[in-house]
């Protein structure tokens, strides 16, 4: 039995990753950290089917910051995999709280590379890498972007990530590490964080029409961004560590839409055609410096790991109207 180590476990992309390396008989243990609040409303599924033999899914409280933690995690559990996607993963926030970013986003991917590597050094085992990139490292350079394009991020959180790259790079190389960058465009479903903006569109619209809301508040709409669905980019993610050679790939549709068309597709599977009435904009929600625009060439991915999307821009923004509709439904007033 193969055995993972998932930093981020508790985030929408730890809990699509769990679900596929525990389909995939893997023995899986999540980085969790401590909270005054449950934390693990995305994961806690995994628990509670009774269905499902066994489940060899374990959770243990630890920090990205937190190095001597992390380096007793790797040696301890032995991992064959490790998928680090925790971060500080908001682009805005990022503009708040920069150093704690750098260290979460920069500095955690060093510390787990540092432990593997040490971890190598004394056993005779080698434990495959994945480090969580993001297309917000090519920030103003601009698309089609693929894993040759240039990066110039536009953000805290896009230097952090430069960093975390370039680093998994550099211990491939020094190390002769199984190291590789997804380096992932923007990824959204039904379990998105309420605060980025596909998510924010489509609770927001269900909270109108339960009667809790009365307007959206949001902020640049002209930005363009090439959103997937984010169960199928977990399946990259798997697939990069089943190669036979370390390698960076970029995954995305290679399809891009402005917020704007987010919103107008959303308030259409809603039934609502005059999206102008429940949408306002504010200023608190403009970046001091934005990504314009971000399109995928994934055409590297699509030769070498045989991975294409499936999921298209409409059925997207529809499932996740449908699901927030769904979860707001009891409020929800007889037009
Ligand atoms: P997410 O939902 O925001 O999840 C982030 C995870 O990191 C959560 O489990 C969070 O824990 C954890 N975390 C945050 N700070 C931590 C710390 N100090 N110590 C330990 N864990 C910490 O993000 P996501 O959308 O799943 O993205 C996963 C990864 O992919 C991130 O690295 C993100 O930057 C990257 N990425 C995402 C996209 C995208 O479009 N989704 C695109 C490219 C790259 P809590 O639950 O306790 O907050
Ligand atoms: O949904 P967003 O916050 O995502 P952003 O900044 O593209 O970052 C996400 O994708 C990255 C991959 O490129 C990840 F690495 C990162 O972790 C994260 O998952 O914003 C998307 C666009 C931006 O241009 C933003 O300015 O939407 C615009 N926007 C307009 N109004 C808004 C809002 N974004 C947010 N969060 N909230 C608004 O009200």
């Amino acid at each position: 039995m193969k055995k993972a180590f998932v930093t981020g476990a508790t985030g929408q992309d730890g809990s699509y990753l769990i679900e596929l390396l525990l389909e995939k008989g893997y023995e899986v243990h999540g980085l969790i950290r401590r909270s005054s609040t449950f934390n693990t409303s995305r994961i806690d599924h995994v628990y509670q089917d009774p269905h499902e033999k066994k489940l060899h899914f374990y959770l243990h409280y630890g920090d990205l910051s937190d190095t001597g933690n992390i380096r007793k995690l790797i040696f301890d559990i032995q991992p064959d995999e490790v998928y680090h996607l925790g971060a500080q993963s908001h682009v805005r926030v990022s503009f708040d709280i920069p150093e704690y970013t750098a260290d979460i986003t920069g500095l955690g991917a060093l510390r787990i590379l540092e432990a593997i590597k040490d971890f190598e050094k004394s056993h005779d085992k080698k434990i495959r890498f994945y480090q969580a990139s993001s297309s917000e490292m090519f920030g103003s350079t601009p698309p089609p972007q693929n894993e040759k394009t240039s990066f110039h991020p536009r953000s805290p959180y896009g230097c952090a990530k430069v960093f975390a790259y370039h680093t998994t790079v550099n211990y491939r190389e020094a190390y002769n590490m199984f190291a590789v960058n997804g380096v992932l465009f923007n990824h959204e479903s039904e379990r998105r964080g309420e605060t980025f903006v596909t998510r924010k569109i489509t609770r927001g619209i269900a909270r109108i029409l339960a009667g809790l809301d009365k307007k959206l508040y949001l902020g640049n709409l002209n930005a363009r961004r090439d959103w997937g669905y984010a169960k199928e980019y977990m399946e990259a993610a798997w697939m990069m560590l089943q190669q036979d050679k370390p390698d960076d790939y970029v995954i995305g549709t290679g399809e891009t839409h402005s917020v704007k068309e987010f919103v107008q597709a959303a308030f259409k599977h809603a039934g609502i055609s005059d999206w102008k009435k429940y949408v306002e904009i504010d200023p608190r929600y403009y970046r001091p410096t934005e990504v314009d625009s971000l399109i995928a060439d994934p055409s590297k991915a699509r030769k070498k790991l045989k991975w294409k999307p499936k999921t298209t821009f409409d059925s997207l923004v529809r499932l996740m109207v449908e699901e927030d509709l769904r979860v707001y439904s009891p409020n929800i007033k007889e037009a």
